[in-house]
């Protein structure tokens, strides 16, 4: 396989900071991607801040991009990469971090509907890209990051589960969820690295032949746990990664994570541990650079959420230091 290819990235813009295609694509292409973004809303800012305005694509633009691109025959892609799905639910991200209960109330009412509407839509609409891309090139992969929600929250409505369990995963190439999306997607607590383990096998079950566990809170450390079932059927080879917890929160590591394991994955096709220690070792030494940054400015890194220093780590990015080791099962 080639070393290198053609990722469409279908995921957030935003105009300051680093989330979404801003967190993504960046990486991609110093690891040597072609890389074309659509971007699925463009805000000024990540839903963390305070407030934020902006756009949001819906389900028939992403399709008229897409026609656009057929119509020139230049629909030929080796990857395709998705992130946050939508639109409209970006409110309940913030409302719910915000916990703003009387605007939360009335908001959600009026935006439950739409939102629900615009995401199930938009989703559809990338199922379709998905189909569309595969009758060009057979053997596209597919990787995506189905963000949910994080730490016992859900960021979207519960229908959009069923669609991610139903219809996504099914068509998945490489799944990256954290613990409490793999929870939903397999109805199964993750409790233990066991229980994590069991949830990849549930995973390749539905469709994935990689999977990836970003983080597992255990004992006051994270666990990444990966996952590769080389032949349909056959019990996968699985891995785990333990990392130490940085005490600070960022913003848009999950979108950094899966992009490097998206490339290092496709540089490295039968070494999903490898892929993961250049992925862990290159977002590590990010963090630990937004880190010290911030720091040195004089900000207390627990009094908010970090913006990542992406642009200033790109030596880390294509050349990391593998600090942190796989250990097989
Ligand atoms: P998404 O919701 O997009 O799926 P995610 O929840 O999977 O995102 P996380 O698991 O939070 O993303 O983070 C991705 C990676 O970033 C993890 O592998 C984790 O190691 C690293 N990471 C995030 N925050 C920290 C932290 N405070 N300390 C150390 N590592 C962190
Ligand atoms: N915080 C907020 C406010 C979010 O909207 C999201 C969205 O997915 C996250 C955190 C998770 O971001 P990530 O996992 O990419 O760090
Ligand atoms: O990283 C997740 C993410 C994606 N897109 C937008 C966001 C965030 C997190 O804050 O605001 C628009």
């Amino acid at each position: 396989p080639s070393e290198t290819g053609r990722v469409l990235s279908i995921q957030s813009h935003t105009v300051q900071g680093y989330v979404g295609n801003k967190s993504a694509v960046f990486p991609l292409q110093l690891l040597g991607y072609d890389v074309d973004p659509v971007n699925s809303v463009q805000f000024s800012n990540h839903t963390g801040y305070p407030t934020f305005k902006g756009q949001v694509l819906n389900g028939q633009q992403l399709w008229e991009l897409m026609e656009g691109l057929k119509a020139n025959d230049l629909l030929y892609y080796t990857h395709l990469l998705t992130g946050m799905p939508n639109e409209l639910l970006c409110y309940f991200i913030y409302l719910i971090n915000e916990k703003i209960l009387l605007l939360f109330i009335w908001i959600s009412f009026c935006c439950y509907f739409a939102g629900y509407i615009g995401s199930v839509s938009f989703l559809n609409t990338v199922l379709e890209v998905v189909k569309k891309l595969r009758s060009i090139n057979p053997k596209l992969t597919y990787v995506c990051d189905p963000v949910l929600g994080d730490e016992g929250k859900l960021y979207v409505p519960p229908e959009l589960v069923e669609v991610y369990r139903e219809k996504v995963v099914p068509v998945a190439s490489m799944l990256t969820p954290n613990q409490f999306e793999a929870e939903q997607l397999t109805g199964f607590r993750i409790v233990s690295e066991h229980d994590g383990r069991e949830a990849c096998n549930k995973l390749h079950a539905a469709g994935p032949a990689k999977v990836v566990i970003t983080s597992i809170n255990i004992d006051g450390h994270l666990l990444l746990i990966g996952s590769h079932e080389k032949e349909k059927g056959q019990s996968p080879d699985q891995f785990k990664i333990v990392i130490p917890k940085i005490p600070a929160y960022f913003t848009g590591t999950g979108d950094l994570m899966t992009a490097l394991l998206l490339g290092w994955s496709n540089k490295h096709p039968d070494d999903l541990a490898k892929a993961a220690e250049l992925a862990v070792s290159s977002l590590q030494a990010v963090l630990q650079r937004t880190l010290d940054d911030y720091k040195t400015a004089g900000y207390d890194p627990q009094s908010s959420s970090l913006e990542i220093r992406l642009i200033q780590s790109q030596d880390d990015i294509r050349h990391p230091q593998i600090k942190f080791k796989a250990e097989n099962y």
